[in-house]
């Protein structure tokens, strides 16, 4: 099937039927839409189908990635997916190799929309994140494969560019308030113009900065549990805290950067009042995940108290955890990890009903969203005008390798590859060098750990 062909019997076609009916021009029209390359045209760019689907796990820089690569009837055209679910990462191998695959393998590789429904609906029960990252790998890839199939970069795709490129947002941690400061510096000055700042508190467990946790006594060998607790979290001496350290960055750092941080869950509703009031002052770009998505109702209470601005998401799975926070403005930044509610299909929909409610996206994009699921988020932030901003700096060089083509980051936007597609190819050969390790100290182990003095397991 040759586009160009297609392209020119359709407007051909489209010519015709400015002339009258009746006499030669109708009999050309006839004469070509009974042409195959006009049947052809009217029902899709051709009959290519999905030949094969197949899981790749790998961790360049340690981190568990999930990649799904779908194979097509149309020799050399492959698309290439991200499911990373980096903490049950063979679960969702399992899903895409026993139970999508055999389910969608001869399928119409143009159906992306059809493909997403259905698979959905396949398993009846539905809507978790090993389901939905499996559905986002197999969802993603086909859009890969549609824009290679277009000649386009996936953004074009999408509706086409309404910004040069996506402001990124680097991280900068530490232990002390120093220390932090000096790490922003750093991006500050490789361009960024949004940095998120973490520091530990000191004596705990913190999210995000090396933990300054002193090793409980005694029981090293026993299991950690309510009654042996080890990496221990208290947010009153967080709550006390952080107002100082944003007076530190922010009088430190000037008044120009935007300054982002993440509470990950950690504080309660109270908490959550008192930290947003007393860092308004300092005026943030957002503050993040103030709670877990079991308490979404909190938002209602917390948005009347305050002009700190919200994002919120990034464990959402479902619709009905993040419409209901949409459309009643709750938050100001939506930060869905994409793979997790299925990828790019349902996460431009997203992208659309925000725009309506004044909530800007910015997408989950932590390590463990590989390149290609962040070439995928980049496309939709190129073409969405209620982008807010990009999590990430770039990637380290062992996930370049393997994720050629990995979007750049300069003067401290991402960029899109201009390529056909989302532009990312992985090196297979490569990512099998890097195997997903087994055991802890890892990704995997970090959560479900910490505990509250008493021994209580803190969220997430
Ligand atoms: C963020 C996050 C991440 C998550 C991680 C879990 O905002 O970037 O909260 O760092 O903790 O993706 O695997
Ligand atoms: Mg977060």
């Amino acid at each position: 099937m040759n586009r160009r062909d297609a392209l020119r019997s359709l407007s051909i076609a489209g010519g015709a039927s400015l002339v009258a009916s009746g006499g030669p021009a109708a009999g050309m029209l006839e004469a070509q839409s009974s042409s195959p390359a006009y049947a052809q045209a009217v029902k899709g760019t051709g009959p290519v189908k999905i030949r094969d689907i197949k899981t790749i796990l790998t961790a360049p820089n340690r981190i568990r990635l999930v990649v799904v690569k779908v194979e097509t009837t149309e020799p050399g055209l492959v698309g290439w997916g991200c499911a990373t679910f980096t903490q049950r990462a063979l679960v969702v191998e399992t899903a895409i190799e026993k139970y999508l695959k055999p389910f969608l393998i001869g399928r119409n590789v143009d159906e992306i929309e059809d493909i997403w429904q259905s698979s959905y609906m396949s398993s009846y029960w539905r809507n978790g994140p090993v389901l939905f990252n499996a559905m986002s790998g197999v969802d993603i890839a086909l859009w890969d494969i549609k824009g290679k199939r277009a000649g386009m970069p996936l953004y074009q795709l999408l509706g086409g560019k309404v910004r040069h490129g996506a402001d990124c947002y680097f991280h900068a941690s530490g232990a002390s308030f120093q220390e932090v400061e000096e790490n922003a510096r750093r991006g500050m000055e490789r361009g960024f113009r949004h940095i998120r700042v973490q520091v530990a508190t000191p004596g705990y467990a913190s999210y995000g900065a090396r933990s300054t946790s002193p090793p409980a006594p005694g029981m090293e060998g026993e299991a950690i549990g309510p009654t042996n607790p080890r990496a221990i979290w208290e947010s009153a001496p967080y709550v006390r805290m952080l107002p100082k350290f944003f007076e530190h960055m922010r009088s430190t750092l000037g008044e120009e950067v935007e300054l982002l941080h993440d509470v990950h869950e950690r504080v309660t509703l109270s908490e959550a009042i008192t930290l947003c009031k007393a860092l308004e002052p300092y005026r943030l770009f957002f503050l993040e995940d103030p709670f877990p998505p079991e308490d979404n109702e909190h938002f209602r209470l917390l948005r009347q108290q305050t002009s700190t601005p919200l994002a919120m998401g990034e464990l959402f799975n479902t619709q009905h955890e993040y419409v209901p926070l949409i459309k009643d403005r709750l938050i100001d930044f939506i930060r869905i990890h994409i793979s997790q509610i299925g990828g790019l299909s349902p996460a431009r929909k997203v992208a659309a009903l925000s725009e309506y409610f004044g909530v800007r996206t910015a997408w989950h994009g932590p390590g463990d969203a590989s390149p290609v699921s962040h070439a995928a988020q980049l496309a939709l932030e190129l073409a969405s005008y209620n982008f807010g901003v990009h999590e990430g700096s770039g990637f380290p060089k062992e996930t370049q390798e393997v994720f050629v083509g990995s979007p750049e980051v300069k003067d401290g936007y991402m960029l899109a590859q201009e390529r056909p597609g989302h532009g990312v190819e992985v090196d297979e050969k490569l990512a099998a060098k890097f195997p997903i390790p087994d055991g802890p100290p890892n990704f995997d182990y970090s959560w479900g750990t910490t505990r509250r003095r008493d021994g209580t397991v803190i969220r997430p």
